[in-house]
């Protein structure tokens, strides 16, 4: 595993399904936020509705064939922006090889994803708990990449109710959420202020998901 993926500080199963790849995206990371740059140029970062009638505290935007919305009427993935009218930016190569060199480093063969989600947390911002039940497929795991301030990652499991254990999310880490894992509860505590982290005041997530189509690569996941 170390010759394959020296770019990996430490890999921890944070429970059945779940891969922490410490640093996976280091190396990568300055690449990887000019395509955020030139992503958010096409669709601004903008704070959706919630349901319930709040304003969610991540900025999020979106590249690739389907973007997730939100806007008082629920949560849905679409495959125009609504706010510019146009098709969501294409999904960066670097993004989508990054993706699946990561879920192929935790174990999943044939990951190629639908939606890159990407979420910006200023200081302050936080994600309350909730689970990922938009994508018609939970057969496919989402791959998560954290850049720029840490962040304590919320951890919970099956039910709302169950207890939560809080992971730190450092400039680099790449996560791979698959199999019993993948409907688990979630969060993302307030961002701390922190000395800058490779030049950023703030948080970004990117997660890659299969949206629509049956998963048909290898791995620990939910059979058809
Ligand atoms: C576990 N984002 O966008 S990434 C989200 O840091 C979201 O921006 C957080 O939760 C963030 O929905 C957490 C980690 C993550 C993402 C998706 C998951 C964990 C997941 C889906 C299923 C299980
Ligand atoms: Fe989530």
């Amino acid at each position: 595993m170390d010759d394959l993926f020296p770019e990996t500080r430490e890999q921890l199963v944070l429970s059945p399904g779940a891969v922490l790849l410490g640093g996976f995206a280091r190396a990568e990371a300055q690449v990887l936020l000019q395509a955020v740059e030139s992503i958010s140029q096409k669709a601004p970062f903008r704070h959706y509705r919630t349901a319930g009638g709040g304003v969610m505290a991540a900025g999020m935007t979106a590249c690739g064939p389907y973007g997730w919305v939100s806007d008082g009427q629920g949560y849905r993935y679409m495959q125009t922006d609504p706010l510019t009218g146009q098709p969501w930016p294409a999904m960066p190569a670097l993004f989508a090889d990054m993706a699946g060199r990561a879920a192929r480093a935790a174990g999943y063969e044939g990951f190629v994803p639908q939606c890159g989600l990407v979420n910006r947390y200023a200081v302050g911002a936080g994600m309350g708990l909730h689970q990922d039940r938009d994508e018609r497929t939970m057969q496919a795991p989402v791959v998560s990449v954290s850049l720029g301030l840490s962040a304590l990652f919320l951890w919970g499991g099956a039910l709302r109710g169950s207890p939560c254990r809080k992971v730190p999310l450092h400039h680099g880490d790449v996560v791979v959420w698959g199999g019993p894992s993948r409907c688990h509860f979630h969060g993302v505590a307030p961002i701390r202020a922190a000395p800058a982290v490779a030049g950023l005041d703030c948080r970004y997530n990117l997660t890659f998901r299969v949206v629509d189509r049956p998963f048909s690569g290898t791995g620990l996941h939910y059979p058809d």
